[in-house]
């Protein structure tokens, strides 16, 4: 019998190969221009790479479910590699509890309250690198940043960080296959692992910081205990390697247009649209799945129920349908709509946070900064989701 398989354009293509991680704009193009839905053959996978069918998958919650997994495996046919998370792998009506709890320790009046702290410790980044003048743009601002004030936030001690990358590395590679990437950094599991849920209690946050806040709404009864403890495990997991990616890579951009890095020298106000024009332009989650909860049908192609949906967000973020120039990075472009952070009831939680760092660094930088210069090759870190970054040579040019 003819399935809707045979009657799909198919795309030969393995998203995670470490050329196409290293550079998959080709890859998306290929798979856009292909159909508004095609198939991937070698993982038995449709695949959405448009702006209007991904924004449609990830609005559609009833039908494209979370709680079967948000990456290639199935959680109906195959374990996931740690407990669920009640944020991300959920689907209302459990997951709405949560998402509410969270939201509101996350809302726009408790992160204002950091702001001074941030900034403080940005204008300080910037006064060390631009001392050194060469710097790698990776280690001395990208990862030191967020590893610095994200934890402090959430009210976590200094010792041992370096596990919060190692774990956030792992769970964004578990959203792939089953590869060498995969392997690899999963070698850690255990002790990252248990140093992670160790530093989710109560006894190891800080009064006043965001995770001792989620204990709190447990206190209230809107949660309990163990889901207090995961709350904080997703932020452990999301709140780390994504701000780092999302910083390392505006960072590369701007080294690569310097007439960008001009304007927003010359403007620093303009700090908070050029990130978000850096997160549209290379997004640094790329992938993420939903599962097929009932019939479903995407642009009138029909899709049976219990099917992987994976969705290219950095694709549907360069979609000449949705984008004139897509592929120019332009500071004074306004990229609303754009789907870095995801789209619907599980858009990321913490984009307002994520959003507040990289404006804050950009903002010290154009300041102090007069430009920005690539003194070598940059190197990519491999993940199966994250678009990550190795090491990035730079020279800061003072003002
Ligand atoms: C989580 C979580 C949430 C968002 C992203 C993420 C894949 C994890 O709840 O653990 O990374």
């Amino acid at each position: 019998m003819e399935t809707v398989i045979d009657k799909i354009p198919h795309v030969d293509v393995d998203p995670w190969t470490p050329e196409l991680i290293d550079e998959p704009y080709e890859m998306h193009e290929l798979v856009r221009e292909a159909g508004p839905v095609a198939y991937i053959p070698k993982y038995d996978l449709f695949v959405v790479g448009r702006h209007a069918e991904v924004q449609a998958v990830l609005t559609n919650w009833e039908t494209f479910i979370s709680s079967a997994g948000v990456g290639l495996a199935n959680f109906r046919h195959e374990a996931p590699f740690r407990p669920k998370s009640i944020l991300l792998e959920a689907d209302p009506p459990d997951h709405t509890v949560v998402r509410t709890v969270i939201s509101r320790i996350m809302s726009p009046k408790n992160l204002q309250q950091l702001r001074d702290l941030f900034e403080a410790e940005a204008i300080t980044m910037v006064d060390r690198v631009l001392e050194k003048r060469q710097v790698d743009g990776v280690k001395d601002i990208a990862e030191y940043f967020p590893l610095k004030v994200f934890p402090d936030a959430v009210g976590l001690e200094t010792e041992g960080r370096d596990n919060l990358l190692l774990y956030g590395d792992m769970v964004f590679n578990a959203l792939g296959p089953r590869n060498e990437l995969f392997e690899r950094s999963m070698e850690k599991l255990k002790p990252v692992s248990s140093w992670i849920m160790d530093h989710c209690t109560r006894e190891a946050l800080r009064p006043g910081g965001l995770g001792h806040l989620i204990y709190e709404a447990a206190d209230k009864g809107e949660i309990n205990q163990d889901q207090a403890a995961m709350l904080v495990r997703s932020f452990l997991s999301a709140g780390v390697d994504t701000t780092i990616g999302g910083i390392a890579n505006i960072l590369l951009t701007l080294a690569r247009h310097p007439a960008e890095y001009a304007k927003l020298h010359a403007n620093p106000a303009l700090a908070r649209q050029t990130f978000e024009e850096g997160l549209r332009y290379e997004s640094i989650v790329q992938t993420i799945f939903r599962t097929t909860g009932k019939p479903a049908e995407i642009a009138g192609v029909s899709i049976d129920e219990d099917r992987k949906v994976l969705t290219l967000l950095g694709s549907a973020n360069r979609d000449p349908r949705k984008w004139s120039e897509p592929n120019r990075f332009n500071v004074e472009r306004n990229p609303v709509g754009h789907v870095t952070f995801g789209a619907g009831i599980h858009g990321c939680v913490g984009q307002m946070i994520a959003r507040m760092e990289g404006e804050i660094v950009l903002r010290a930088l154009a300041k102090k900064v007069k430009r920005i210069e690539l003194t070598g090759r940059h190197k990519r870190h491999h993940n199966n989701s994250l678009r990550a970054m190795h090491s990035l040579p730079l020279e800061l040019v003072p003002a």
